[in-house]
This record gives structure tokens, sequence and C-alpha cells, in this order.
């Protein structure tokens, strides 16, 4: 099927256009069920409001810098939702959706953005899934890792591992490819291409015309989505989840979306893209989308979407008092997680902060 949608031919992959309507589904090509696109609305809706209330938060000076989804939900929510909920989701730090999908709670979400070290602690037997991942790039080796040591162990689980287009400039891109590419390691790359890597767009990142492209020359292959459209995202990862699970190796998947909302709560977009920019994906973002589609499908009410709005801001706006209501974070935690054994330079300081 990956042959059909060449990247170097111009080919992209999308089922729901930007009106909400579903175009036929080739034949083979697997498709999002009704009851799971309903779920995946609930959660879109609930990641956006998570979102919104993180800012205002920000705003009244009661949360530090947040990082926002606004406008690339379905990218993680599309892909989380077709692996196995016990194949391994490796995020970078813009999948609030796809842990959701996961299973985190709202709390431990809000009391990492908090700057509590305890919110990285995942239940990781539970939910399979990785700790968000700062440092751009460096999670996509855990990924091939992990994959690797699955199918060392005789197991057929996979790894799902998220990237910005900024990350395909890292040394570590190179290495998880090129490592995943030899081993035909069980592992999705899927990066999710908003143009801006802060301030600096694609064509200042790389001189390639796609990012999906680059695959070929680790030796399997690429794909583009559309990743605003929750239906071809679902459809590619199930694909590359099946080649990589079948032992064919590795897919890069591009989704290509746009973040509606600053970098961070401590950006301002304005100083580098315009409005009519930000006005044109205001058109195709994925939520109105997934909205229209369900509305049309007698799946969904307007009376609905409106209490969903408003049952997602309560959970959220509960979630963070019971993140406020905890034991403050302590400076030494900020010592104790980078390494197993600690080393003398780290050791001094955190004697020097204990004296
Ligand atoms: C190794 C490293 N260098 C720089 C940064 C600062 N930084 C945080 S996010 C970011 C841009 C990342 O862009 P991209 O990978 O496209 O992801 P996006 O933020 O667009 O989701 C940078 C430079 C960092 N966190 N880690």
């Amino acid at each position: 099927m990956f042959e059909n949608y060449d990247p170097r031919e111009g080919k992209l992959l999308r089922l729901l256009d930007e009106t909400g309507k579903l175009a036929a589904v080739p034949d083979g090509m697997p498709l999002l069920p009704d009851d799971r696109a309903l779920d995946a609305y609930r959660t879109m809706v609930m990641s956006r409001q998570v979102d919104e209330w993180a800012v205002s938060l920000n705003r009244q000076g009661r949360m530090p810098t947040y990082v926002l989804n606004k406008g690339q939900e379905a990218n993680s929510i599309g892909a989380v939702m077709a692996v196995r909920p016990d194949d391994w989701f490796v995020p970078a730090f813009r999948e609030l959706g796809g842990m959701l999908v996961r299973g985190i709670s709202l709390a431990q979400y809000y009391l990492y953005w908090y700057g509590n070290e305890w919110a990285n602690h995942m239940p990781r037997e539970e939910m399979h899934m990785l700790p968000i991942s700062v440092p751009v790039g460096s999670q996509m080796v855990h990924a091939v890792g992990l994959a690797w040591a699955e199918r060392y162990n005789g197991s057929d689980r996979i790894a799902l591992t998220f990237m910005g287009e900024g990350a395909s400039s890292e040394g570590d891109f190179h290495e998880a490819c090129n490592l995943a590419g030899v081993w035909k390691s069980g592992v999705v790359f899927y990066a999710q291409n908003n143009n801006w890597s802060i301030s600096l767009p694609w064509s200042k990142q790389s001189a390639s015309a796609t990012l999906a492209e680059k695959a070929f020359a680790y030796g399997f292959p690429g794909i583009r989505v559309d990743g605003n459209d929750i239906f071809a995202v679902y459809a590619a990862v199930r694909m590359a989840a099946d080649r990589a699970r079948s032992g064919a190796g590795p897919t890069l998947i591009e989704g290509l979306t746009y973040r509606l909302g600053a970098h961070t709560t401590s950006d301002d977009p304005s100083r580098y893209r315009t409005d009519a920019e930000v006005k044109e994906w205001e058109a195709r973002d994925p939520l109105p989308r997934l909205e229209t589609y369900l509305l049309h499908k007698g799946l969904l009410t307007q009376e609905q979407t409106s209490s969903i709005r408003q049952k997602s801001l309560e959970c959220a706006q509960a979630a963070f008092e019971e993140v406020v209501n905890q034991e403050d974070t302590l400076l030494d935690d900020t010592f104790r997680y980078l390494y197993s054994d600690m080393p003398e330079v780290m050791a001094a300081q955190l004697a020097r902060r204990q004296a």
C-alpha cells in the first residue's frame, strides 16, 4: 500500500477532507471504526481544554511554561489508537492526546508541567509509555532499542515514537533511522511536521522537499499524511504497525500539521509567522473536521458537543487543584533521576545545597 503514496511523487494520504467528508477508503486500507472515532473526538476535546486551561493558569501566574498541542491533536490520538495497547509509545513533548489515549491522569500531566519530577514516574506496566522527552530527538533511539529488545525476547510488541520536523536535524534522527533500517527494527517513526521549529521554518531546516523521503535512504518506506485528518493518520500508522510486527522493518510517517497556538507559553509566534497563515490552518483544524463528520453521521448531537466541552474543562480545573494541593517539588529530586550512580560533580553540588 505504501508504494501508492510515494512522497517523492508528491503523494499525500488524506481521507477526511476539510469539510468533514470521508472519501471512499481504498480496498485493504484500515478504517477507524465509528465508536473509536467518537472516543477520538472526546479525547481531542479533552486535550484542547487541558491546553486552554493551562494557558489561562499560566497567564494568572499559577502554571510555569507549558507546551501547547492545539491544532496537532489528531496526530498522536490517531496514531496511538492504531497500535496495540501493549505496544511501546515513546513520545516527544507535544503528544498529550496520545498520552490521554493511554490513560494518563490529567493530574499527572499537569504535575509534569508544574515542574514536579514525580510526574515522570509512568505506570510502565499498565501504559507501556515512556515519559515526556524534552531534549529534542533523544527519544527516537530509545524506541529503536525497545523494539529490538522486544524482538530479542521473542515478543511481537512494537514501538511507536514521535518527533517534530526540527528533530530530523539532530544526529539522533540519523542514528535511530540507520540502526532501525539495518536491524529491521519493529518501530514506527511519526514526525509531526508543523513547519515551525520554534521560529525556524522547514525551508531553513532541511533542503529535502519532504521529511518522509529521507526514509528511502535508510532502506525503508516513508509516507506523508494529512496529520489533521485522524482517519489518514490511523490508516497509515496501522499499516506501518502491521509491517513492523511482521518483521519487515520500520516506516517513517510525516504528518502535515500546524500548531495553532504558540510553541510554549513563553513564545510569541506573531514575531515570526503571519495571521494569514494561522487563519489558513484554522480552516483545517482537526477538531471541527471530526466533529462535523460525527454530527453528519448522527453519532453526536450539538447538545453533546457542549456538554463534552464543559465536562472536559471541569476535569482539567479539578486536576490542577489536585496538583497545587500536593507536596511541593523537592529541589533534591532534580539531582536524583539523571544517573543511577550520581557522578561526583553532582554529588558535590547536592552536598553543598544540603549543607
Ligand atoms: C537538544 C535540544 N536542543 C534545543 C532544545 C530547545 N528546543 C525545544 S523545542 C525546540 C524546537 C523543536 O522543534 P520540532 O522538533 O520541530 O518540534 P515542535 O516544537 O515544533 O513540536 C527547541 C529548539 C531542546 N529542548 N533540546
